[in-house]
């Protein structure tokens, strides 16, 4: 037990990333995937789905707030978000964070993984009392099917890679019906992988799919991730009649919001594509 690693080995990229971990302290097979929460070395407790890393209590911070708040400061004032998975609580406490939000509902399949936070993340569940706050467990892409046209400011997918549970949430059925759903002026914003790994692939497809779906205006927001494949991620946001490529600077600039990442100049700098993706998108 002395020199325990948890490694995800990224196959198809011939890579691989690892952790060393002092503990295992979770092992289920819940009726959706397989969870484990490890204590790490160096990175505090790690959540794991089907063998991919999901978070590490010292990295969370990027993904959680690329995830929020660049679709929140772009809606011009968003009050009712929905987040699609999102089980670990992270994105909701940083949608939390919105004076003008009135509603998030989140609505994750896996039961489990809310529970694994509660337990072993208490930093990321510490918003869930906030009355404004609804937490259901079901299937999101039903869920979506039933929600009314026009009722949602903002949807958030924090998902997990589109394989397995995913899946169904990268599809453009899965799209065209969050559009509806949307109001107008209405933003979306899914998590969209390596920027390096998959910009010809799913970034682009997904770009392609949220355009067909009806959305006028999409973006893509590469960001530091370093316990994710390649350390390097992406968010892809969507406009409903609305410019994802602009945003409430004024707001940004203005906010008190204790943040460790996400700032005016980081929200600007995203939207600044790398020659390569733009080649490649
Ligand atoms: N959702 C993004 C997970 C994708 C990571 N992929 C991987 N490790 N292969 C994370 C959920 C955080 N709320």
């Amino acid at each position: 037990a002395d020199n325990q690693w948890f490694t995800e080995v990224f196959d198809r990229h011939g890579s691989a990333f690892s952790l060393k971990v002092s503990e295992k302290l979770l092992d289920v097979q819940s009726a959706y995937q397989h969870l484990e929460v490890y204590a790490t070395e160096t990175f505090g407790n790690l959540m794991v789905l089907d063998g991919c890393v999901m978070l590490t209590d010292r990295d969370n911070f990027l993904y959680h707030e690329m995830i929020a708040h660049p679709a929140l400061f772009t809606h011009q004032q968003p009050e009712r978000v929905v987040i699609i998975g999102g089980g670990d609580c992270g994105t909701l406490k940083e949608v939390l964070r919105h004076p003008s939000v009135q509603h998030v509902t989140q609505i994750d399949i896996d039961e489990e993984v809310t529970k694994a936070a509660e337990r072993f993340f208490p930093a990321l569940v510490d918003a869930n009392d906030d009355p404004r706050a609804e937490l259901l467990f079901a299937d999101g892409v039903k869920w979506v099917d039933e929600a009314e046209d026009e009722s949602i400011d903002v949807l958030i997918i924090d998902s997990t890679d589109p394989v397995g549970p995913a899946e169904g949430l990268f599809k453009t059925e899965f799209l065209t019906r969050c559009h509806r759903i949307l109001k107008p002026g209405g933003v979306m914003v899914q998590q969209s992988e390596s920027p390096l790994y998959h910009s010809g692939s799913i970034i682009r497809e997904l770009r392609r799919d949220m355009r067909e779906a009806g959305f006028s205006s999409v973006a893509t927001l590469p960001f530091p991730q370093p316990v994710y494949p390649s350390g390097w991620w992406s968010v892809t946001l969507a406009g409903k009649q609305c410019s994802v490529e602009s945003f409430r600077e004024e707001a940004v600039a203005e906010h008190t919001m204790p943040l460790q990442y996400y700032t005016l100049a980081a929200h600007r700098g995203a939207l600044t594509l790398p020659p390569f993706m733009r080649q490649a998108l």
